[in-house]
């Protein structure tokens, strides 16, 4: 090999400060075509990330080649989101050069922060579900298990959130609009899928009933690779995520007859399949677009999976033991029929061997028990868009339900629950059963979700199958959410235990006595007021209003949905806003009620608790009788960067969802792993949360599940006497309703009161609204006494190690997948 080639090689691995600022100074110029004084801060962005990604592709060669040469099984983790958010400094991080990377921009005069902030925030997800996904990736990675994730590479990410006269407005997110540095586009790792046409019957080679699928549109899926880096920088894993491509066939057939402008919009039309990313993180639409994502994300990984393991096998009877396919809820379920077609129909494997082989790989995840949240799509649809599968999934249900318990009892009804098909009124297709008898297991993600799942929509697949179900408890990456996010707690819990919890986070019990320990509290308290500086000038530039860093940072961040309850937290915040201005003597504890989050575009009531979020803010935070002893502030754009600056801020942590809707939650545990006490319902992982951090130091409020659900039924709860019996509550909504806080146009919230109040208030806000603002108080007034709230923050801090995502997907690489860490050999270039 040339030895000038070489050394350059060499050097473009050299993890140095000078070779570090060399790189730059050259990618800047050769690779982004930039001169260092015409430079922009994005063009620096891409410098250092084409420069880092540069110290990646050694190691990310040698792992795959390490997973092919050993045929390791592999997990494939299908989702439909990935919210990812910024890159560089995780990847500086999990590469152990951040300072190194610090100091080369600092000698050529730039600053690391300032690079890191032109970076886009990719938002390829709505909420929690999507960042679960981005979590498991970097804990695959992390703890060297050989895991892929595979998704949809979408043009426009989760809508950018605006605030106009307090009204939310969406406009579109274009991650992509500069270029994506960290992506390896791969144009020759293509797969057809196919659309609608028909299905043809057929005699096979022995004579056998056989199908084919024709007269289909075609569209093609490409590749486009991002390494994961581990952190250690020993294992590079794969996302893989799948952009819509026209196919050639399909253009020049309209050529031929002169019909150019027809092709162009034709190919325009196949490709926006991958352009969007559907804005619901709790409802289905039911659009036939979104059935098409699905199914093209889903076809193209599942062509990918086989095509890599007939590398090294000839029939698949190893598949099972080579490929774990995990279903991030139902989105990806079609995948079920879709591996029953590729086997059967494309590889000629008789229907009960395929069905064994499917069951083997597959395994599905359920995020919610909702009910307008089940995907159920119409009969209609399918023998349409995909008149095979449809076939399929009959054939599929008729085996099913004959060697059925239901069948035998003659259980008709029992029958008509595990049937694939709702037959009532029209005829859908329940996802979430597909994938339930698909797979050989299934899981909740809490404890709590998990027993409810056992009890209520699953209920009967688990008297059927009761070693199915499983529950496998939500996690977080311990080094995005307290190594990068933040710096200060975690400079000061290495200055004590040295790096290992990075890695391994149950190493944080080491560090519970320090909660006793006044000087460790005073340092605790110094990080945390760091952290509240930051997000205070940060609040700041974005809103403009000005917050008081000493006040209590009360935090509810995440999608607005009213079972999440924020219209609870804002009717406790204009209920003390009267008790302040009732009692203008008391010394009050100041009080920063902090929100943000995003509302479905067509999710009216949600907009509307935001407006009313903006408006009371505006109210209070102008009112000077409170004497800034409270305000209000709505950050808009809540993305994964934002809530970086936020969770280390948070002083108490708001977890209030009516008990038994939220399936786990992942906030909540960021919150309390960056000391944060949680007040909150007995619901999803706040369950956990309580047992890990003891009684004393969580505020636990409201109904049981049990009680909450035995509330409904009982069918006399009436909103109205618990209104009229708390003068608080009363008062709160009297001046919503009479226009206090909307002047401009009183009966703005009518639709609020009216779900409240006539509309029998589904979410028990009213239920658990006393309760509540006592537990509320008992918050504030614990904070006064300062060395008893530090030292119940750092319980929290220090007890949270069970929460990382590194014991989650090790939960699921044991019980479920079947996975096994390996490590890279390295190659011969160091
Ligand atoms: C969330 N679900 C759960 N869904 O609400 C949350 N849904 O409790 C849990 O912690 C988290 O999943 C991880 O398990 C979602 O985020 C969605 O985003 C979604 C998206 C599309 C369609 C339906």
């Amino acid at each position: 090999m040339d030895a000038r080639y070489r050394t350059r090689d060499i050097e473009r691995r050299s993890l140095d400060v000078d070779a570090l600022k060399r790189s730059f100074l050259e990618w800047l110029v050769y690779s982004v075509g930039k001169d260092a004084r015409a430079a922009t801060r994005r063009d620096w962005f891409h410098t250092v990330a084409l420069a880092v990604r540069d110290r990646v592709v050694d190691r990310w060669m040698d792992t795959t080649r390490t997973y092919y040469t050993h045929d390791v099984k592999r997990v494939y983790y299908l989702s439909l989101e990935f919210l990812i958010g910024r890159l560089l400094t995780n990847s500086l991080a999990n590469l152990g050069i951040i300072d190194e990377c610090r100091q080369a921009l600092d000698r050529i005069g730039l600053s690391l922060d300032e690079v890191v902030d032109a970076e886009p925030d990719a938002a390829l997800g709505n909420g929690g579900l999507g960042r679960l996904a981005a979590c498991f990736l970097d804990s695959m990675a992390s703890r060297n298990l050989p895991g892929y994730g595979y998704g949809i590479r979408y043009e426009f990410g989760l809508f950018e959130q605006r605030f106009e006269h307090g009204w939310q407005v969406e406009y579109p997110e274009q991650w992509l609009q500069f270029g994506n540095p960290w992506e390896f586009a791969r144009p020759e790792v293509l797969y057809p899928v196919q659309f609608y046409g028909r299905v043809e019957e057929f005699r096979d080679s022995v004579g056998e009933r056989a199908y084919r699928w024709v007269d289909s549109e075609r569209v093609l899926a490409m590749a486009y690779d991002t390494p994961v880096v581990g952190f250690g920088g020993k294992t590079i894993n794969t996302l893989r995520l799948w952009a819509a491509r026209a196919t050639r066939d399909f253009n020049f057939g309209h050529f031929n007859e002169g019909a150019y402008m027809k092709a162009v919009e034709q190919k325009i039309l196949s490709e926006n399949l991958s352009r969007v990313l559907y804005p619901n993180d709790a409802t289905e639409t039911g659009k036939e677009l979104r059935f098409k994502q699905e199914y093209f994300f889903t076809s193209a990984s599942l062509q990918d999976i086989l095509r890599r393991y007939l590398q090294h096998h000839s029939d698949f009877d190893q598949l099972p033991n080579k490929a774990a396919i995990q279903l991030n809820d139902t989105h990806p379920a079609i995948g079920i029929a879709e591996m029953m077609r590729l086997l059967v129909d494309q590889h000629a494997v008789k229907w009960d061997k395929a069905w064994e082989i499917t069951q083997g790989c597959f395994s599905y995840t359920n995020h919610t028990l909702l009910p307008e949240a089940l995907e159920a799509w119409p009969v209609r649809l399918l023998e349409r868009v995909l008149p095979r599968h449809m076939q399929i999934i009959y054939e599929i249900n008729a085996k099913f339900l004959n060697r059925s318990s239901a069948r035998a009892a003659h259980d008709n009804a029992r029958l008509s629950h595990l049937s694939l098909i709702d037959e009532r009124g029209d005829r859908r297709v329940r996802m979430g059963n597909l994938a339930f008898i698909g797979s050989h297991k299934v899981n909740g993600v809490s404890a709590l979700h998990t027993e409810l799942m056992k009890q209520t929509v699953f209920a009967d697949f688990h008297a059927e199958f009761p070693d199915r179900i499983v529950n496998k408890t939500n996690g977080i990456t311990p080094r995005r959410w307290l190594h990068q996010a933040n710096r200060p707690l975690s400079d000061l819990i290495t200055s004590r235990i040295g790096e290992g919890w990075i890695h391994d986070l149950s190493a944080l019990d080491a560090l519970k006595p320090k909660a006793d320990d006044v000087v460790f509290r005073e340092e605790f308290r110094r990080a945390k007021r760091k952290n509240k500086k930051r997000l205070a000038a940060y609040l700041a530039r974005q809103t403009g209003v000005e917050i008081n860093v000493d006040s209590l940072f009360d935090v509810q961040v995440k999608r607005i949905h009213e079972y999440k309850r924020q219209l609870m937290n804002i009717l406790q915040t204009i209920a003390l806003y009267n008790d302040m201005r009732d009692s203008p003597t008391v010394t009050w504890t100041p009080v920063t009620k902090i929100f943000a989050g995003k509302a479905a575009p067509a999710y009216h009531m949600a907009k509307l608790i935001i407006k009313l979020i903006n408006d009371v803010g505006k109210v209070v935070n102008h009112d000077p009788s409170v004497h800034d002893n409270l305000k209000v502030v709505f950050l808009p754009n809540y993305n994964v960067t934002a809530a970086e600056i936020i969770m280390p801020a948070a002083d108490l942590s708001e977890q209030i969802s009516t008990a038994g809707m939220e399936a786990s939650g992942t906030g909540n545990m960021k919150l309390a792993l960056n000391g944060a006490l949680t007040i909150g319902t007995l619901d999803g992982a706040n369950v956990e949360i309580k047992d890990a951090v003891g009684d004393d130091n969580i505020f636990i409020f409201g109904l049981t599940a049990e009680e909450a659900n035995s509330l409904r039924q009982g069918g006399a709860y009436n909103p109205r006497d618990v209104i009229g019996a708390n003068p608080a509550l009363k008062r709160a909504l009297d001046m919503i309703s009479t226009g206090v806080f909307s002047p401009d146009d009183p009966s703005r919230y009518h639709p609020i009161l009216q779900s409240l109040i006539d509309g029998g208030d589904h979410f028990l806000v009213t239920a658990d609204f006393e309760d509540y603002c006592t537990a509320h108080d008992d918050a504030v007034a614990l904070y006064r006494d300062t060395e008893e709230w530090t030292r119940k923050a750092i319980l929290n801090t220090t007890s949270m190690g069970w929460f990382s995502s590194d014991r989650t997907v090790g939960e699921y690489a044991d019980e479920i997948w079947g996975v096994k860490p390996i490590i890279p050999d390295e190659g011969d270039h160091r």
